[in-house]
């Protein structure tokens, strides 16, 4: 056996070894259990005493040169995979960062708080009330009893019959209750008026509120129309509120909310909580259609008594504005599905 040409053969193999997988390979053809230094030192047992002697100490030598050979091919191989490593897992902390999406308020949101904020300064207050109604606050304290033909106005959602709650013992008069129950219907609210009741039981004029809120209707969608829409409910009641004071605060809010001057027209109307009763419609500069805004009115004295407060002595003006219809003329949007289409298209626009 030449140990010489073994030694150079191994050298030249450690050399051109590309990966640890290669070296191991190599590691194990010299230096494992049956590799070829291994079997050299099997094959001394059949020499001489002397010979043993010579071959066994080239032999350990080629063999801790080979090791050595392998131990710095290791280091040199370990030491480039570190730094292949730290190379890809490196963080550029000077470059620019991503840009993160941010969200922003939807239209109607924008409209409502706007509105809002011209209502408190001038005086009124803002209270909400339950999207779930019954029956009893959305019609009949509102002078709209069962059987009513005004009720069809309101295209209900009514909630599953076994969806009651009690009557309110001190609430409800007698004659309103179910008979023979001691529940009342549920309903998606039609409109925000009901508030109205649910303030006046607990608070004692003069009032001043607005009650922004979802509606819902079961009716056919349109440019116009759609099944849940926001209204703005506003009431006034005082000793001396006329219908002088609700033109004053229509306009004056009107004016404010779009900067500059809007037509305006008002129409008989008829709503059973509200005598006499009007509509106004508007249209903005270019002289387009007019568009329904608001349905108003003053306070009906049988609306008062519903919610405990003597027609005698207060008068009050009511109206309910649709803040869908406002956000569609300021933002000169022609279909009122859009704002609940959730199309980004639309919405980034805002
Ligand atoms: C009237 C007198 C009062 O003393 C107080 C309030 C009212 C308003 C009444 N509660 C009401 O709901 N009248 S209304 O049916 O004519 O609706 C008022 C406004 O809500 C409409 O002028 C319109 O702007 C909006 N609206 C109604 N239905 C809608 C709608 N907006 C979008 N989609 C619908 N389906």
């Amino acid at each position: 056996m030449d140990l010489n040409e073994l030694k150079t053969r191994a050298q030249k193999e450690i050399r051109k070894a590309k990966n640890l997988k290669e070296l191991d390979k190599i590691f194990k053809k010299y230096l494992g259990k049956k590799g070829e230094i291994s079997r050299i030192f099997s094959s001394l047992k059949g020499l001489s005493e002397k010979e043993k002697k010579k071959l066994g100490k080239e032999a350990n030598l080629v063999k801790r040169e080979v090791e050595e050979m392998i131990k710095e091919k290791l280091k040199e191989l370990q030491g480039k995979l570190r730094k292949q490593k730290i190379e890809k897992e490196k963080i550029d902390v000077t470059r620019p960062g991503k840009k993160l999406g941010v969200g922003h308020l939807h239209p109607l949101t924008l409209v409502q708080r706007e509105v809002l904020e011209i209502f408190q300064s001038l005086g009124f207050s803002v209270v909400l009330g339950p999207e779930v109604e019954t029956e009893w606050y959305n019609f009949d304290a509102l002078n709209i009893p069962k059987d009513h033909p005004a009720r069809d106005f309101w295209d209900t959602f009514w909630l599953l019959r076994n969806q009651k709650i009690p009557n309110h013992k001190s609430q409800i008069p007698n004659k309103f209750k179910i008979q023979n129950s001691k529940f009342q219907k549920l309903l998606l609210r039609t409109h925000t008026s009901p508030v109205q009741i649910r303030y006046m039981e607990k608070h004692s004029p003069p009032l001043r509120i607005v009650v922004p809120g979802k509606c819902f209707r079961h009716e056919a969608t349109d440019a116009s129309h759609e099944i849940q829409f926001y209204q703005l409910e506003c009431l006034m009641v005082d000793e001396n509120v006329s219908v002088a004071n609700f033109k004053a605060i229509i306009e004056e809010f009107l004016k404010r909310f779009f900067k500059t001057k809007i037509e305006i027209r008002l129409r008989p109307s008829y709503f059973p909580f509200t005598e006499p009763s009007f509509e106004i419609d508007i249209r903005g500069e270019k002289k387009g259609n007019w568009t329904e805004l608001l349905g108003a009115g003053m306070v009906h004295p049988n609306v008062f008594k519903a919610a405990g407060i003597n027609p005698k002595n207060w008068q009050g003006f009511a109206f309910g504005v649709g803040l869908d219809r406002l956000a569609m003329l300021r933002y000169k949007i022609n279909d009122i599905r859009l704002f609940y289409s959730g199309d980004l298209r639309f919405l980034k626009q805002f």
